[in-house]
């Protein structure tokens, strides 16, 4: 389709619905999806990567279309004996999923990095894109709250994200590798962007930056990063975004977002909604409809900012510090 390759930096539901869109006018092969694995836990002795997961079952049409997370036509046998045991069962794993935990579990187990497994997983799912996960060394985002320090399905899932957050950081990030292949993704001769999905900027891609080698990548590839606000005047469309900045006293607006990304992005993608905001950004700006409900809306969004990449890669404008590879 002569998109060019694509890598996309993503957390979960929120993030993945543009990884759709890519997926859907990429050719075969050319969008690679670099996953947030800050969300990963030990629970029930399983290995359960919550993001990479809701992104694999999303690109593979097998997502629940109601929960955003887990499968669709899901069955509950194991969960419901699992509450008759008197076990844990804040932690919803449905039947199908259990599957994948398992045999993740029994993988790793066996010394077999996270990258391989997943990348046999989406292989077996029949995807055309790579997901990969940001590192294969284990980051664990903790949240201190008003209610103490939580792991980060705590916070997420048990306490439903209520107790206020203080700070958030990623424990294991400062020791994590990159993961390899998606370092390799970055140095394609055909990228034609790296693309920050509209996840939360601070629990799904602030893992990823927490680890050395990717803020450092993003800024030497010669290929435009450009970020997708996950705001739209104010608020989230999913999610504790918003609930979060205020707790952070941040102020609630894609320029602090833009902001936070300063110094990786080249591009910022901003909605509708906050067009007038464009003129106090300080990097190039392209406005557009960024509330993605059908597959349309998510192609649409994906086409235009491929090419806002591809003006910004024709302007030779580079993130602070980035170093034009290709440009002519
Ligand atoms: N989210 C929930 O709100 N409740 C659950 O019981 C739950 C179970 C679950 C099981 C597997 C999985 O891959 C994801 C699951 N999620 C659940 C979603 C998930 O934990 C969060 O949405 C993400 O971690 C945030 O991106």
């Amino acid at each position: 389709m002569g998109t060019g390759s694509v890598v996309a930096l993503s957390g979960g539901i929120g993030g993945v619905k543009l990884a759709l869109g890519f997926q859907g006018i990429c050719a075969p092969g050319a969008l690679t999806v670099v996953v947030n694995t800050g969300d990963d836990f030990e629970h029930l002795g399983l290995a359960i990567s919550p993001d990479v997961d809701t992104t694999l079952y999303t690109l593979a049409g097998l997502a629940n279309p109601q929960l955003g997370w887990g499968r669709d036509g899901e069955t509950w046998n194991f969960m419901a004996e699992l509450e008759r045991l008197g076990g844990e069962s804040w932690f919803r794993l449905g039947d199908k999923d259990l599957a994948v935990h398992v045999e993740r579990t029994r993988r790793l187990a066996k010394g077999e990095p996270l990258s391989e497994i997943i990348g046999d997983f989406a292989r077996r799912l029949g995807l055309a894109a790579r997901v990969l996960p940001m590192s294969n060394d284990p980051v664990r985002t903790i949240v201190e709250t008003a209610a103490g320090t939580l792991s980060f399905q705590h916070y997420f899932v048990r306490e439903r994200c209520e107790p206020a957050v203080a700070t958030i950081r990623f424990e294991g990030a400062p020791d994590a590798r990159a993961t390899p292949a998606a370092l390799q993704a970055l140095e394609r001769q055909d990228l034609a962007a790296i693309v920050i999905c509209p996840s939360n900027p601070y629990l799904s891609v602030d893992p990823i930056l927490a680890i050395p080698g990717w803020r450092s990548a993003l800024q030497s590839s010669g290929a435009p990063v450009i970020a997708v606000s996950p705001l739209i005047g104010g608020e989230a469309v999913k999610g504790p975004t918003a609930k979060i900045m205020r707790e952070l006293k941040l102020e609630v607006s894609p320029l602090t977002v833009a902001r936070h990304y300063a110094g990786i992005i080249g591009g910022f993608v901003l909605d509708e909604a906050d067009a007038a905001l464009a003129s106090r950004l300080d990097v190039p700006v392209h406005v557009a409809p960024t509330l993605m409900r059908t597959r349309a809306d998510k192609e649409r969004l994906a086409r235009e900012v491929l090419d806002f990449a591809s003006a910004l890669h024709g302007r030779s404008i580079r993130p602070h510090g980035g170093s034009g590879r290709g440009e002519s």
